[in-house]
């Protein structure tokens, strides 16, 4: 796809300086070894380790596949508690495990998954929860962590937005038994496709290296059905330079936000998030929920209204999962078991949100929105 020149996109990617990564792929180059673990592989683990303050993180080609993995490697089976309102990968992952998605609602504070609503949902088969950090908002770990302890169940947080995001200090990455992240051209932090699992011990981590290379443990041991997910080395070398400048991105997305809340807080109709106090954001994503009657538009009218002009917000996550022929026919797919994410999936819409976003971009977006 080619992006006309005044388009103004709802994401845009961080880009390594294109010299400094020639530099790197000359060692790439150099030393032949271009995938299976290599140099850079290696080096981008370490660093994302410290940067995101975890222990232990294994690299992935994208974002869907340590999801995937995740389940396989926790063996579950059964019925998995999930959320509506995600990107279709969270609740592919559970059906491509031959598990049963159900669907509880969300909360609207944070657009992810309601605690209150998980206990009626489980059931003697159910053996996982999988909850999504939507928009990098922290989900409600503590209640989720008690209410699987209580019932026996694992936990896995598609963290796919949450990269970098800290509460009180810490990791969010370190809740539940496992968590993923998706380093999609599109994120926050990208290397171009990518993506990670982070895990609590050594252990698990060479359990998931080798079932991210065909269960492989030494040249004729196979512990595992595995699947192929390694990371190479040119996207490795290309991350650990993102790395370097993912920081001052963020603090540019920040001012974005701050500008989207000065300019929409007094605007009737439309509902945005703050800060949550005690939290590291990383402004992943800027989504305005619109109430038609309040604003005096629907949300699609003010989405079509903007693509007109050349603004393309993202109306992420409409429609919701649970209305997708694969899914629909569940029991916990049915509109009345999700009334708030029905409700949100036709709100909102996402601002474009990203680094490179010019004062007079913004400018143009929000004389768009404000009335
Ligand atoms: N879990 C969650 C919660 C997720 O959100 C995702 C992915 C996953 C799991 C799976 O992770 P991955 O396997 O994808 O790593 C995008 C992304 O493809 C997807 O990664 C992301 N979530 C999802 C929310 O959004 P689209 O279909 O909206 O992307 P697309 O191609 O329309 O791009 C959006 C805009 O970004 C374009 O209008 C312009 C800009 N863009 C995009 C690309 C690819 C660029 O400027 N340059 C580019 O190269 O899905």
């Amino acid at each position: 796809m080619v992006i006309k020149k005044d388009t103004i996109t709802v994401t845009s990617p961080l880009l390594p300086d294109l010299d400094a990564f020639h530099a790197l792929l000359k060692e790439v180059w150099d030393s032949k070894w271009i995938t299976n673990n290599g140099s850079f592989h290696k080096r981008l683990e370490e660093a994302l380790c410290a940067y995101l303050k975890v222990p232990y993180i294994s690299l992935f080609t994208n974002g869907t596949l340590p999801l995937l993995t995740a389940l396989q490697a926790l063996r579950i089976t059964g019925e998995v508690i999930t959320t509506p309102y995600s990107f279709v990968a969270t609740t592919h992952a559970i059906w491509w495990n031959g598990c049963k998605p159900v669907f509880v609602d969300i909360d609207p504070a944070n657009c992810g998954m309601d605690p209150d609503k998980i206990e009626a949902a489980i059931t003697p088969r159910t053996t996982a929860i999988m909850p999504v950090h939507c928009y990098g908002k922290p989900c409600d770990i503590e209640r989720i962590q008690a209410i699987a302890e209580r019932y026996g169940l694992k936990v896995i947080y598609d963290a796919a937005h949450a990269f970098g995001v800290e509460v009180k200090g810490k990791s969010i990455l370190e809740a539940g038994d496992l968590s993923t992240l998706s380093f999609h051209a599109t994120k926050v932090y990208n290397t171009v496709e990518g993506g990670a699992m982070v895990m609590h011990d050594a252990e698990t981590k060479k359990r998931i290296d080798y079932l991210k290379n065909f269960g492989f443990a030494g040249e004729t041991t196979v512990i595992g059905p595995g699947i192929n997910s390694k990371m190479d080395e040119v996207r490795a070398a290309y991350g650990l330079l993102n790395l370097k400048q993912v920081d001052e991105a963020i603090e540019k997305r920040h001012q974005v936000a701050i500008r989207y809340r000065e300019a929409l807080r007094s605007v009737k109709g439309i509902r945005f998030f703050d800060d949550m106090p005690g939290v590291r954001h990383n402004y992943s994503y800027f989504p305005v929920f619109v109430d038609a009657e309040e604003y005096g538009m629907t949300r699609d009218e003010l989405y079509f209204k903007m693509k007109e002009q050349g603004v393309y917000g993202r109306r992420y996550f409409y429609p919701l999962i649970s209305t997708f022929s694969t899914y629909r026919g569940l029991p916990s797919a049915a509109d009345d078991n999700l009334p708030v994410a029905t409700r949100i999936a036709n709100e909102v819409i996402c601002l474009p949100m990203h680094h490179g976003l010019s004062g007079e971009d913004l400018d143009r977006i929000l004389e768009l929105i404000v009335r």
